[in-house]
């Protein structure tokens, strides 16, 4: 990021300097003369901007090279003869005179008492002060060209018709005002905001006492040097910033490209600390109304949650300036005698890490819940976020200009139709309590597209101290972004899908959400490198509680029951429910991944149907799977379907009642852990085969009814096995049970599941390769 620097012509022009002297009546500056602040920070004199013939007055910082310009009096008309005078006229106007001593410039008439002079401070204002009075008449501070100096400030004044805005050189060696302009809203709070011409080009975000709302990070690291004051009732505001400590110099500039820049110096060089615009989402409104733009993804646009493109056709060619349209009418809107409460009122959407839309009003609520009260209670309310700093902002026009940030940002609630989170397929109706439950609001619109260096950085570069544990298609590790709840599954064997193709897959598979789901936030591709973005979760796997003598423990029967229906909830949500209808294919119970809360949530789903392709018999005979899972007609001829899933779930079932491992158990004469529930179901009614360490929370009917229901998800043939419907009827009610049958078939193995293969060839009907990682 280039800083640009203006070189003022060295050779020619031989300086004299007057120190720190004033401009009188009776000695004016000349070209070839410059005024020095006392201290000498700054510098008053004529100069060539990249050695142009043109010659303008001005203010610079003294000694550092290459020269920075930081005022320009006669921005519009140079000097461009070889002599010229900066004269102060015994009525207080400053003047810049030439030869015929015509006024090139001038400040203007002020009224005085006919002594004044003019000097330059050490803050890099330029002064006339009425000699007699001891009044300053006129400042360069008050005349801001593009930049702003740590006590100079850019405010308004309604009342006084008064604007001090910033405005850019029209190009490098041309300070005339370009088409930008850097100013500071009358919005209540105020908000910067850079124009083109008198189009929004850039906004900062409301003010929130110390820092801009709309500048992510901005705030974090250390303490704002910014100050803005505002008062509402007599229509005035400022913004300045101070000098940081180990800073000799800075300041803040408006560039030609519109840019704003801060940029500090510690004596030797200029670092620049801040720059905005700096990405496509900070262009105003870029998305169009309604529209988020979102800064990790490709492409950027996407529309609010309840919102489609208004023009689908545009859309598709990335114009994105029409904007979004809401899909479902507000209930308030279609019947708006008093729809706001009760059973069909609208509800709220909740986004993280945005920058609040523009248009924005601020009302007077005194907290959150208020705040969410008054905008539920009023129709034309579409948003309303409650911000630290601010209060309550509300919106009762269109959404403009919304970001959505990886981190950082505020939340913004968004006034929807109910429908709009309830999906369009049906849960089981078991009671309109557990479908809500079932339900997690989220935003389906689109899968983000994570940078590589991102995830490098949060994830330490892929170190082992992050790393979570090694599943099926590859390490998992910890990310440490924002708050921590994301995990990386860094996909290890090429799917051998173009990039096209894997992104559409992962697409598909972000869409599937629900309660018992983990969720995929998103990927990364880099090349060959291809990372999966998932929610993170506090407790693990299932498999960790389970076999561990300790943590399971927390698991009592009450507990397990839920996880059990939890996982068939998230099964036939696969199967059944969602659009995609996947089966998982690797079902077991490390890959059950625990909440906070303990609730379970089936992980790593869709890879093995992106792996191996989406046929149902696939040619290759390539079985994604893990061994003492696999149904026979999976492991033996690559058959898979829901009903090898509902094996799965029986094995798995079984290992949570038992608290055993399918892969490590054995029973007198090598007997299986599928052959002794048998047993344990014949002699006892399977009570003997619940985990001895949970002592008596359990419900024996309840164990009983499990144990049978594994039994008959574990049957040889796959019509003998409850489809996914019936297997979840059978867990949440008492209906009749059918009697299983004797188990006849086990794959006998004897190996620990996390050396144990996930990929096993097959060719034809005889297992013949096992292939380890
Ligand atoms: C005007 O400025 C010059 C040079 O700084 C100084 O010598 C002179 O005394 C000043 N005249 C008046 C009237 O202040
Ligand atoms: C103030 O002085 C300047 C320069 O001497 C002159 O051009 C201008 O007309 C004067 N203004 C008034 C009101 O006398
Ligand atoms: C500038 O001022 C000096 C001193 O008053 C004078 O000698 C000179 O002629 C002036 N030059 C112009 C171009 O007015
Ligand atoms: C300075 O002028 C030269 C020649 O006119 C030009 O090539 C160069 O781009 C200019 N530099 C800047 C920073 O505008
Ligand atoms: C600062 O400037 C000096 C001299 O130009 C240069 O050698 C040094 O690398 C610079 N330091 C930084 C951090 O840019
Ligand atoms: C984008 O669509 C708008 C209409 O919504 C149209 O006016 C504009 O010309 C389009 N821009 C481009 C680049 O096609
Ligand atoms: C709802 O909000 C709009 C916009 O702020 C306001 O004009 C209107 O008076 C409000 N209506 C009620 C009933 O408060
Ligand atoms: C299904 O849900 C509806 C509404 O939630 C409820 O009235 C009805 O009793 C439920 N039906 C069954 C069979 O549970
Ligand atoms: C990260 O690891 C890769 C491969 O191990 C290595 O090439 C690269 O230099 C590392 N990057 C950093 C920043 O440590
Ligand atoms: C056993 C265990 O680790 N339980 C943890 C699950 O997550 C919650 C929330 O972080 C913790 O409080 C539990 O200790």
């Amino acid at each position: 990021m280039g800083v640009v620097f203006f070189v003022c012509s060295l050779l020619l022009i031989i300086f004299s300097t007057r120190g720190n002297a004033d401009i009188n009546t009776s000695s004016p500056l000349s070209i070839g003369q410059t005024l020095s602040s006392p201290g000498g920070s700054y510098e008053l004199g004529f100069f060539s901007p990249n050695n142009s013939r043109n010659q303008y007055v001005g203010i610079w910082f003294k000694n550092i090279t290459p020269q920075v310009v930081v005022w320009v009096a006669n921005r519009d008309k140079p000097v461009t003869k070889t002599a010229a005078n900066l004269t102060i006229s015994s009525n207080g106007s400053l003047n810049l005179l030439d030869e015929k001593q015509d006024v090139i410039w001038s400040t203007g008439e002020a009224f005085t008492s006919n002594k004044c002079h003019a000097e330059l401070l050490d803050t890099g204002n330029l002064v006339v002060i009425d000699d007699v009075s001891g009044k300053t008449l006129w400042q360069s501070f008050e005349n801001l060209g593009n930049t702003m100096l740590p006590q100079s400030s850019v405010a308004y004044d309604i009342p006084r018709g008064k604007n001090r805005v910033l405005t850019p050189w029209k190009s490098y060696n041309d300070p005339s005002p370009g088409e930008f302009s850097l100013e500071f809203t009358p919005q209540v709070p105020p908000q910067g905001l850079i124009r083109r011409g008198s189009e929004p080009h850039w906004r900062s975000g409301p003010w929130a006492k110390t820092r801009f709302s709309g500048i992510p990070g901005i705030d974090a690291s250390y303490v704002s040097p910014f100050t803005v004051v505002q008062d509402v009732e007599k229509g005035t505001a400022s913004f300045s910033y101070s000098q940081l400590r180990n800073y000799k110099l800075s300041y803040v500039t408006l560039t030609t490209e519109g840019k704003m820049k801060i940029l500090w110096n510690d004596g030797k060089n200029w670092t620049l600390h801040f720059v905005a615009p700096s990405s496509p989402c900070d262009l105003y409104g870029s998305c169009g109304p309604f529209g988020l733009c979102v800064r990790t993804s490709t492409p950027k646009c996407k529309c609010l949650k309840g919102f489609v493109p208004k023009s689908d056709e545009e859309w598709r060619k990335r114009n994105w300036t029409s904007g979004c349209v809401r899909r479902t009418q507000l209930s308030c809107q279609a019947d708006f005698s008093t729809k706001t409460r009760g059973k069909d009122a609208d509800i709220f959407y909740r986004m993280s890490h945005v920058k609040t839309p523009d248009l924005y009003q601020f009302a007077g609520f005194l907290d959150a819940e208020q705040c969410y009260e008054g905008c539920l209670g009023n129709c034309s309310c579409t948003a309303f976020a409650y911000i630290s700093g601010i209060g309550c902002l509300v919106w009762n026009r269109e959404l403009v200009d919304t970001v959505q940030f990886l981190s950082d940002g505020e939340s913004l609630s968004l006034r929807l139709a109910s429908s709009e989170l309830v999906p369009n397929f049906m849960f089981i109706n078991t009671s309109e309590e557990a479908r809500k439950n079932d339900l997690e609001p989220q935003d389906v619109s689109g899968i983000n597209f994570f940078e590589m260096h991102t995830i490098r950085t949060a994830t330490n570069n892929f170190s082992s101290s992050n790393k979570l544990g090694q599943g099926g298609f590859g390490p998992v590790y910890k990310e440490k972004l924002a708050d921590g709840k994301e995990a990386v599954k860094r996909l290890s064997s090429s799917s051998g899908q173009g990039t096209e193709e894997f992104v559409n897959e992962i697409t598909l598979i972000s869409k599937l959400q629900h309660r018992n789901l983990v969720r995929l936030f998103g990927c990364c591709i880099k090349g060959e490198e291809k990372l999966l973005i998932y929610e993170f979760m506090v407790n693990k796997s299932l498999d960790a509680f389970l076999f561990d003598s300790t943590l399971k423990l927390e698991l009592d029967w009450p507990k397990r029951f839920d996880i059990i229906q939890g996982i068939a909830r998230g099964l036939l949500y696969l199967h059944r429910d969602s659009r995609l209808r996947v089966i998982h294919r690797d079902l077991k119970v490390s890959n059950i991944l625990l909440d906070e809360r303990l609730i379970p949530k089936i992980s790593d789903f869709g890879l093995a149907r992106m792996f191996q392709g989406t046929h149902f018999q696939d040619n290759t005979r390539r079985v994604v799977g893990t061994l003492g899972y696999m149904s026979p007609e999976y492991a033996w001829a690559g058959v898979f379907s829901e009903k090898s899933d509902i094996y799965s779930f029986g094995v798995l079932l079984l290992e949570i009642i038992s608290g055993e491992k399918i892969s490590r158990f054995t029973h007198g004469e090598g007997k299986t852990l599928i052959e002794y529930a048998w047993e344990c179901w014949c002699e006892t009614k399977g009570m003997d085969f619940l985990d001895q360490d949970l002592g008596d929370s359990y419900c024996p009917l309840q164990v009983g009814r499990c144990v049978q229901i594994g039994l008959i998800c574990v049957q040889h043939q796959p019509v003998e096995r409850p489809n996914t419907l019936e297997l979840l009827t059978m867990l949440t009610t008492k209906s009749d049970l059918p009697s299983p049958k004797q188990p006849i078939f086990a794959l006998h193995t004897r190996e620990d599941e996390s050396t144990s293969i996930d990929v096993i060839t097959v060719n034809g009907l005889t297992q013949s390769v096992i292939q380890g990682r």
